[in-house]
């Protein structure tokens, strides 16, 4: 079991931390870089995130196209799909992680409070909280959380997931630390 992923979102335009984002990916070198919406805008509810720079996190994730598997997050619009040399508009996706069907999706239309219908072997993955968690909901299903890359909840660090040997890690990118993890 050797493929590996990352797993972020909430990037909100900040190009400062999507280089953060991108030297990490760099080291691991995953089978896929998965993106869970809100790239390039900071929307009306957060603050500018720093080194916010949306023209400049489209030309870096445009850089890495052919390892991004992305969904649309409530900030990310049709005019974002222009300048993204990678599909952006899908509502969720499914990728299969060491035996486990992940359930891809931004958490804005199904999330830990509405979950979708999943069976015990797949795994719900939200960003859009900015809150780095995972649980077992009542359903009995995972749910996992990326935090944000740009803008973590107040005490949480930048993060990502790294999917590695069938475990979720938590990466503090500011360190590229492990600060959490679960078995899937
Ligand atoms: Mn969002």
């Amino acid at each position: 079991m050797d493929e590996k992923f990352i797993i972020a979102s909430d990037i909100h335009g900040s190009a400062f931390w999507c280089e953060k984002l991108l030297a990490f990916t760099e080291k691991v070198q995953p089978t896929k870089l998965v993106l869970l919406g809100d790239l390039l805008y900071h929307g009306p509810r957060n603050p500018l995130p720093v080194g916010h720079d949306a023209k400049t996190v489209f030309e870096l994730l445009n850089a890495w196209k052919e390892k991004i598997l992305a969904v649309r997050g409530n900030c990310d619009a049709e005019v974002d799909q222009m300048v993204l040399e990678f599909p952006v508009l899908a509502d969720y996706a499914l990728l299969n992680a060491g035996g486990k069907s992940l359930y891809l999706t931004h958490g804005h239309l199904t999330g830990e409070k509405n979950p979708p219908a999943l069976s015990k072997d797949e795994v719900l993955l939200n960003g859009h909280t900015h809150d780095p968690v995972h649980k077992v909901l009542e359903n009995g299903i995972l749910y996992a959380n990326c935090g944000s890359v740009a803008l973590p909840k107040a005490g949480t660090p930048h993060s990502c997931i790294l999917f590695e040997n069938g475990e979720f890690l938590w990466i503090d990118l500011e360190t590229q630390e492990i600060f959490d993890r679960v078995t899937l």
